[in-house]
């Protein structure tokens, strides 16, 4: 039996992979695209909601894919150093990558506004993990400049390969569905993956594995929505710390993917991520970091103001995807902060039973 060997080579006639490339994966991909009822009962019985759970990934988040291919390639040209701003899930990714890979990672993130499990995965793999006094911006301005002049490989995604590889999310979608979704919901911070998914649906059009394309609707937060507004934010604020980006570097593609499918690009505010990060783990069973929710709060926010009501479907049902872009398990402190905490009382049998309600 051949085991499952990651996005590279499952998809590797679409992506910029010689056989002379060599693989550094853990195997990412191949995400669950989980039905989900209860959301879906919200909607009514034209749509079918699914949750491409993107927490499953080796590293907990959707960068795996590109990671995969920009570490493969960077280790293929003989490159020895690579360098990535980070709000977190960025950095987790390209240390654990450079770990397999044997190449030295160094990561620039902003001081005390990464979650706790990122932390740890950047310097638990290693990394060589500097933070600035700055937000996510400034970061990424300092190792574009960095790349510019050193000998080190920049693996953020104004790196080609980053979106190459996560266009794979999208081929993944299809593939499963044996169609494309009519609406792709996704949280946009520095609009990588809106962009890297909108391409995955433009190639697999045009060699026709799907005969229509969806219609691509992304979220960003509110405290931080240059995209929506239409202006950079100096000081990006929101408790979804992966998103909380002020200038990001795909802006003009994200529009592009706007525009071309027709779709949205709104903001949600914290405390509707928060009540879709709820709901998610209280019904659906599914963990996400608070970032990952903003594509079920735009869900429901669009829900309420009646833009799926308007939708006319004949007998199929509407296939629609919310992408989960991180596990839960990345940011404990929001967690706890989010519900209340467990009861302590005396070690007795009735004592447990009456607290537990039974
Ligand atoms: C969980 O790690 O930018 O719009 O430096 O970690 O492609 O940026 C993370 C982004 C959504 C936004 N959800 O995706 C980083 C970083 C989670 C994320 C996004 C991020 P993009």
């Amino acid at each position: 039996m051949k085991t499952y060997q990651g996005v590279i080579a499952r998809y590797r006639k679409y992506l910029p992979v010689t056989k002379d490339t060599p693989l550094v994966s853990l195997q990412e991909g191949n995400t669950p695209l989980i039905y989900a009822s209860k959301i879906s009962a919200r909607l009514g019985p034209k749509f079918k909601v699914y949750l491409k759970y993107e927490g499953l990934n080796p590293t907990g988040s959707f960068k795996d894919r590109g990671m995969t291919l920009a570490i493969s390639k960077a280790k293929e040209e003989g490159v020895k150093s690579v360098i990535c701003a980070s709000t977190g899930n960025t950095s987790a990714s390209a240390a654990a990558y450079a770990a397999k890979a044997g190449l030295k990672c160094i990561v620039v993130i902003p001081k005390g506004a990464i979650a706790l499990g990122k932390l740890a995965q950047a310097l638990v793999h290693k990394a060589k993990v500097i933070a600035v006094k700055g937000n996510f911006d400034d970061a990424l301005r300092l190792v574009r400049e960095i790349s510019a002049n050193y000998p080190v490989r920049l693996v953020n995604s104004i790196n080609p390969h980053r979106i190459e590889g996560q266009k794979t999310a999208s081929f993944e979608i299809c593939d499963f569905l044996g169609t494309a979704p009519d609406f792709h919901l996704l949280p946009v911070g520095n609009a990588g993956n809106i962009t890297a998914c909108w391409k995955g649906y433009k190639e697999y059009f045009s060699c026709k594995k799907i005969t229509h394309l969806p219609c691509m609707l992304g979220f960003q937060a509110k405290g931080a929505a240059p995209i929506v507004k239409g202006y950079p934010f100096k000081n990006p604020k929101t408790i979804a710390t992966a998103i909380r980006i002020g200038n990001p570097a795909s802006w003009e593609e994200a529009l592009s993917a706007k525009e071309e499918s027709k779709g949205l690009i709104d903001a949600v505010s914290d405390s509707q991520i928060l009540s879709a990060y709820k709901l998610l783990a209280e019904e659906e069973g599914v963990f996400v970091e608070p970032a990952s929710a903003a594509s079920v709060a735009g869900l429901l926010m669009l829900n309420k103001r009646g833009f799926f009501g308007k939708i006319r479907s004949k007998n199929e049902k509407k296939n629609i995807v919310c992408t989960l872009t991180g596990h839960g398990l990345k940011d404990p402190q929001v967690a706890i902060k989010a519900v209340s905490s467990p009861p302590v009382i005396e070690a007795k049998t009735e004592a447990v039973a009456k607290a537990a309600g039974i």
